[in-house]
């Protein structure tokens, strides 16, 4: 699947990947179903801050972000530059939180880092915070557990002189 479109900001439940990607990429709710899914295992929603137990979560299906972001494609401009890279998940109401592409292609932690549309077997609807981004991995989840993931932005860092 290729959804060619400029980075325009999202519409409602869109997703949009911008920045320094090969190519800008938009995929829809209804289009993430179209991609390989990823059942997720149940996990209790916790802040970071406040070690708060907020609450459980039934398993999520979604799609890998680095399904995603390998079809926007990695920078390459120049050689190597893809392992400089970050990635800035937004949510539509501004919330930011940050990705390497070594945790997500070269740690275990990427495998379970997932956009999800799905929550126990129920599609999720915008109001409900889809799509949702979460890393499965962490250690507490609530802060890269996103509602309402608007864009992906790619940041290739400078090389230090
Ligand atoms: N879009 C968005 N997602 C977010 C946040 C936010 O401010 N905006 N806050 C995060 C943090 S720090 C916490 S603790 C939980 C709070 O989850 P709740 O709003 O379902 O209680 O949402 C996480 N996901
Ligand atoms: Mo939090």
């Amino acid at each position: 699947m290729n959804t060619l479109t400029t980075a325009s900001p999202a519409v409602d439940g869109a997703l949009v990947f911008s920045g320094r990607f090969q190519q800008p990429l938009r995929v829809g709710l209804d289009r993430l179903r179209e991609y390989e899914s990823v059942l997720a295992t149940p996990f209790d929603l916790r802040c970071y801050t406040s070690n708060r137990f907020i609450r459980s979560v039934a398993p999520y299906r979604g799609v890998r972000l680095t399904t995603l972001i390998t079809e926007a494609g990695l920078p390459n401009a120049v050689q190597g530059e893809f392992k400089r890279t970050v990635f800035l998940a937004i949510g539509q109401d501004g919330y930011v939180v940050t990705f390497s592409w070594h945790e997500l292609f070269n740690t275990p932690v990427g495998e379970s880092v997932l956009v999800a549309y799905e929550c126990d077997g129920r599609p999720l609807s915008p109001a409900e915070g889809a799509p949702i981004l979460f890393s499965g991995a962490d250690i507490l989840p609530a802060p890269r557990h996103v509602k309402r993931l608007a864009r992906i932005e790619a940041q290739v860092l400078a090389p230090l002189a």
